[in-house]
């Protein structure tokens, strides 16, 4: 753990954890770099400490130095890392970028309370036949933390995936809507049972949910403002052509994910990487805001 990290965490600080396989797997190189610290800034202008999380050199590291992120994001080497493969990794010392899910679990473990990420893995599509279901959501469903994300992404089966998260109990409110946003679009097409309107009211529900002693996480869905999402169409015409492209190259497991985001980022002409920073941008602020405001509830 870096110093600030542990000094923000040990007086109760704000703190924002940031995953690092969208660094390396979901955003194309070179830009991933500058992203990543741009993300992190946003972290900061809004008054948190961020600690993005990844496994390097045989040790969970919270919070990444220059050389740890540049690794992260230049090293093709580094590995996909969720839940199963944290051990692995760390036992064998290579470098790996933690998913939602690890990520989620790392920051559970450090007594970081709110977490930002893009878009939430989920159940794909052709999950009927394939049985892909991302560990996002098994996770989520026993790891107490905030996680702030645009939905669920938008190559997924969303209402399955929203039907997942009703089942395993992870609490969902959507952030000034009261639709589920569409990650790349603003919506999803589907409705979200709750809102909150404001980082207080998020801060008010984490505390309830620690009064109940609920282990699972709590979802605040973000979504794009409606002029700065993807062109529907464009998303439409291109995710149908990347679906048929993975069918074709038969990818499966947990390269699937990132062959559809980087299908995208080369078939859009540089809307879905506008987009997709965009997203994660909003999602640093707001969880950053949600950290301040559950510091400063009365305890
Ligand atoms: N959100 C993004 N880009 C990403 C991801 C999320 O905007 O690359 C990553 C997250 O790390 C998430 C993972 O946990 O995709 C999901 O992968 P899978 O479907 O294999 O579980
Ligand atoms: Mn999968």
């Amino acid at each position: 753990m870096t110093p600030e990290v542990a000094d923000a965490l040990a007086s109760s600080d704000p703190v924002v954890a940031l995953e690092s396989t969208i660094i390396s797997h979901g955003l194309p190189r070179p830009d991933n770099l500058r992203i990543a610290r741009e993300i992190e800034a946003t972290v900061r202008d809004a008054g948190a400490v961020p600690a993005t999380i990844a496994v390097l050199h045989g040790a969970v590291q919270i919070g990444l130095d220059d050389e740890a992120i540049a690794e992260i994001a230049g090293n093709p080497e580094v590995a996909k890392v969720s839940v199963r493969d944290l051990a692995i990794a760390l036992a064998r010392h290579l470098p790996g970028a933690t998913t939602v899910a690890s990520t989620a679990y790392l920051a559970g473990l450090a007594g970081i309370r709110v977490f930002a990420t893009g878009g939430l893995g989920g159940v794909h599509r052709d999950a009927a036949e394939s049985y892909d279901e991302s560990a996002d959501l098994f996770t989520l469903a026993e790891t107490p933390v905030t996680v702030v994300c645009a939905g669920v992404k938008s190559i997924l089966d969303v209402p399955a995936t929203l039907e997942r998260l009703e089942t395993l109990s992870v609490g969902l409110v959507g952030y000034r809507t009261d639709r589920f946003p569409g990650f790349y679009r603003t919506d999803s097409g589907q409705p979200v049972p709750w809102r909150a309107n404001s980082p207080e009211e998020v801060a008010e529900i984490m505390e309830m949910r620690n009064q109940l002693a609920q282990r699972q996480a709590l979802v605040v869905a973000n979504p794009l403002a409606e002029h700065e999402q993807l062109d529907p169409r464009l998303h439409d015409r291109v995710l149908a052509d990347g679906l048929a492209e993975l069918t074709a190259a038969g990818v499966r497991g947990k390269d699937v994910t990132p062959f559809l985001l980087g299908y995208f980022h080369e078939h859009t002409g540089g809307a879905s990487l506008a987009a997709n920073v965009r997203l994660v941008r909003g999602n640093a602020a707001l969880a950053a805001r949600i950290a301040v405001a559950y510091a400063a509830l009365p305890r």
